[in-house]
């Protein structure tokens, strides 16, 4: 395989789960990190068990490691003590874990949401300046900037992978164009890890979707090919779900409804 040992943050979460095995053919050995004991590990994995926002802990776990697939932290709109901890103090303690412990590349799992407040038309390159929709995006931004800051001084390679929706099946109407299948988010972890060269990468995350809201161009050079795409759930889906009032916060902006939380905080 093309890396002795590739460590996985968030291996219990929804994309960690189906990384695991859909990575495993790259890697002798891979890491699952998580907050609890694993109680399903599999013959080629190891297991790292603690929180993110131990710097100790976590710059430990990246020991002997060669590459990280950081999908650990807050995977939706938090409380800012929460996003704080675990999504930005803890992407810095995987920053300086990989400085220390000499890794070379980390595929992150940024999101739509570092991006939610563009509309829809302005279809958007990676490029784009960021507009988040929520405390939550403002750290896939934070983490965004410093995977950048690690590339231009320390030269550690990553691909920043804002990931659209990745779930089983499409279940909205939103979902119809910000669809990603689990297999081609295995396909697009997997380009971003074997690619030749990334330098610092943006990539949209989504599958071959016939509406398409935004221009992915600028990460051509990771070779990632989607195989699939939310046509055969659409009908399914405009049955069961009202027809979109094209003036709602949801309707117009990247990130949906994101857009129309309050703040995490006031409750
Ligand atoms: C995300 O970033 C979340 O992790 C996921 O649960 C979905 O809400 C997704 O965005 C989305 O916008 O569909």
């Amino acid at each position: 395989p093309q890396y002795e040992r590739i460590l996985i943050t968030g291996a219990a979460g929804r994309l960690g789960t189906i990384l695991r095995p859909g990575l495993a053919h790259l890697a002798s050995k891979i890491r699952v990190a998580g907050r609890h004991p694993f109680d399903d590990l599999c013959p080629n994995e190891e297991e790292a068990v603690f929180d993110l926002s131990d710097m100790d802990a976590t710059i430990a776990a990246t020991e002997s490691c060669d590459a990280i697939v950081h999908f650990g932290g807050a995977s939706v709109e938090s409380p800012w003590q929460t996003i704080l901890d675990a999504s930005i103090r803890g992407s810095y303690h995987i920053y300086e874990g990989a400085r220390k412990n000499g890794i070379k590349r980390i595929v992150y799992a940024s999101s739509v949401h570092a991006i939610g407040f563009h509309e829809i038309e302005a279809q958007i390159g990676v490029d784009a300046p960021v507009r988040p929709d929520s405390l939550y995006g403002v750290s896939k931004n934070f983490v965004e900037s410093l995977s950048r800051l690690y590339w231009d001084k320390f030269g550690i390679e990553s691909v920043c992978l804002r990931i659209f929706s990745s779930f089983p099946e499409p279940t909205d109407r939103r979902h119809l164009w910000s669809y990603l299948s689990f297999d081609d988010c295995v396909r697009l972890v997997e380009a971003s890890l074997t690619a030749p060269r990334v330098g610092h990468t943006i990539s949209f995350g989504m599958s071959d979707n016939k509406v398409k809201t935004v221009d992915n161009t600028g990460a051509n050079h990771l070779g990632y090919r989607p195989q699939d795409n939310s046509e055969p759930f659409r009908a399914a889906v405009e049955a069961k779900t009202p027809a979109p009032d094209p003036k709602s916060l949801s309707t117009r902006y990247l990130g949906g409804f994101f857009c129309e939380l309050g703040h995490p905080d006031d409750e």
